[in-house]
Order: C-alpha cells, then structure tokens, then sequence
C-alpha cells in the first residue's frame, strides 16, 4: 500500500471542562492535537497506513507540541514546514452535554496559512496512492487556495485520486456564496466526495442523500463515488455507476463530543476502501469510527487502533 498524503492546518484546541460553560466562563481547559486534514493523517496512521501531512507550523510551543504528537503517531512529517514568522493556530472548544459545541478559533494569519507554492514545490508525490483534501485549507488565505489548487492539478497530473471533505467553515470565508461556488468547484476534480447532510443542503440546496449526490456525480465525470454523512444515522453512498448504498449508524451513549465524527467517518472510509474491503464494509467502518469519535473529548483520541475496532464491533454485534 503506497501513502495517504493530506494537506491541513494542524491546531491545538482547548477543550473546556466545565459542562455547558460559555467559553468566556470556562476556567478549566484540556490540551489536544485538532485540525480536520491532521485528524483525518492520524487516524489513518494509526490503523497501519502510512501518510504524509503538508503542512506549517510556527516556532512556538504549539508548533513543538504538534510535531511531536504527529511523530508519536507515526505521521509522516517529511512535509512539515516550520514558519519562525507566524504562529500555530489555536482553537477553544465548549463542554456541552447535549449537540454540538461551540468553537472559538485563534488561526488568522497562522504559519498554515502562510504554507506557499515555494513550499510546495518541496513535494514529491512519487509514493502517494490517495489525497485527501478538504476546504478548510482552501479557505484559510489565498496563497492557500493557490496552493490547493496547484496540488490538485499534480494530483490529476499523476491519476491519484483524491477524497474531498467540504468541511465547511464559513468564518473562513468572505461570504456565503463564495463558499458554495469555491467548494463545488473544488468538488469536481475529487474521485470521492464526503458531505455531511447539513453541508450537502448548503451547497446544493438539497437535503435529500440522494439528490445530493446525483448533484456531484452528474457536475463531474472525475467523481465516482458520493457519501453523505447523517450522523447517528449512518450514511447514504452512490458511485457513478448507480449503486445505491443505505448504511445504518452506531449508537453510542453518551456522546461526549460530536467534533471529529466526520474525520473519523473519513478515516474509516478511506482506509478501508485502501485495504479493498468493499463499499459496505468501508461505510460500515466509517460509521463505526464516527461513533467511537463522538465518545470522547479531544477531536480524534478516539480513533481506534486495529484491536480497538475489532472490539468495538465485537461489543457492538447487534447493531451491525
Ligand atoms: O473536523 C474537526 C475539526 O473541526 C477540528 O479538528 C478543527 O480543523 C478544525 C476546524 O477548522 O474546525
């Protein structure tokens, strides 16, 4: 199996430990390691693939933290940049018991926004056998986007293909618009796209599965393959082909933290398509590594090791 290259912004985020706290009232914070691209590199790592990440960091203590929980996991770092002018991007996370919580982000002007075409340069795609891409790195400056779309062309340029998380951030982005029209177009060079169901409504204007994703294969002969994220619910997959795929998801209770689910999906996803498991069992994988996501604090300290899944499938045999 070659590599899995990402390309992201790795963040520190502080996740509150008061429950239902604001972020302006919590006192009590825990570190981890967060950034969509990074979680998606780590978990991948850890089930046994190997990966590259692109990306900066600052000179900064964050930056050394970062580093070091990337070699821990055995994230390749060849391409890790180190930027002494600007800083690593933070974020702040709430401690809620119940939806999603809120998030503060400390990331303009970071050293991963500064990653430029000179860096990139550096990048030599020779053993990589997938990318995976998303929009938050599009979105953080236009060197990014550059950057992106540059990497994108290469990727084309060498037939390896590519899965795309919109990951919507509209923060990032000048308006809302914008977002939409970047984001599809970004979408149409991408062989698997990975929306979750909120994001597939604000970019298609649908928030039926399937039309979602009859609007990515039909905008794209590139795309082969749509999965729609729903959640506790599992997921809706349809290949080019027009093979249709309804998946249920995992309960799990409780649900400590729903930030990282969809990485962890796209983990799941990703590298069991890579081990040639089927699209059942891959989609079945993915759910299985969102809902293990979902039951802890930090965005991806619960994805699984091998003997992890194989346990949680063995505690979870009556839902599967
Ligand atoms: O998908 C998880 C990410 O939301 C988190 O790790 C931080 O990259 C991040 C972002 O932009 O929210």
């Amino acid at each position: 199996m070659g590599t899995i290259l990402t390309i992201g912004e790795p963040m520190v985020v502080f996740k509150a430990q008061e429950t239902n706290a604001s972020l302006a009232d919590a006192a009590t914070f825990q570190k981890f390691s967060a950034g969509a691209e990074l979680n998606v590199a780590l978990g991948l790592a850890r089930l046994g693939h190997a990966t590259e990440y692109v990306s900066a960091v600052g000179q900064d203590p964050f930056g050394t933290y970062l580093q070091a929980e990337m070699r821990r996991n055995h994230v390749g770092v060849t391409n890790l940049v180190t930027k002494a002018a600007y800083p690593t991007g933070f974020y702040l996370k709430q401690n809620v018991d119940h939806g999603d919580p809120a998030v503060y982000y400390f990331r303009r002007g970071s050293a991963a926004a500064h990653y430029d075409l000179n860096d990139l340069r550096g990048v030599d795609l020779a053993q990589v056998q997938l990318a995976h891409l998303s929009g938050i790195f599009a979105a953080l400056s236009a060197e990014s986007l550059a950057v992106y779309r540059q990497l994108n062309r290469e990727l084309l340029q060498h037939n390896i293909p590519v899965t795309f998380d919109p990951n919507l951030r509209p923060t990032l982005w000048s308006s809302t618009a914008e977002m939409v029209r970047v984001t599809n177009q970004l979408a149409q060079t991408a062989t698997v796209v990975l929306p979750g169901l909120g994001e597939g409504e604000t970019l298609t204007g649908s928030r039926d599965p399937e039309t979602i994703a009859d609007f990515y294969l039909h905008q794209s002969e590139v795309t082969q393959l749509v999965v729609v994220k729903l959640g506790a619910k599992g997921a809706f997959a349809q290949r080019a082909t027009g093979e249709k795929l309804w998946v249920p998801g995992f309960h799990v209770a409780p649900v400590v933290d729903t930030v990282g689910a969809g990485d962890g999906f796209a983990v799941g996803l990703i590298s069991a398509l890579q081990e040639d498991l089927s699209l059942k069992q891959a989609l079945r994988r993915a759910c299985a590594i969102g809902a293990m996501a979902v039951q802890v604090m930090g965005d991806n300290d619960g994805y699984p090791t091998p003997a992890q899944l194989k346990t949680f499938y063995q505690e979870h045999q009556t839902q599967s």
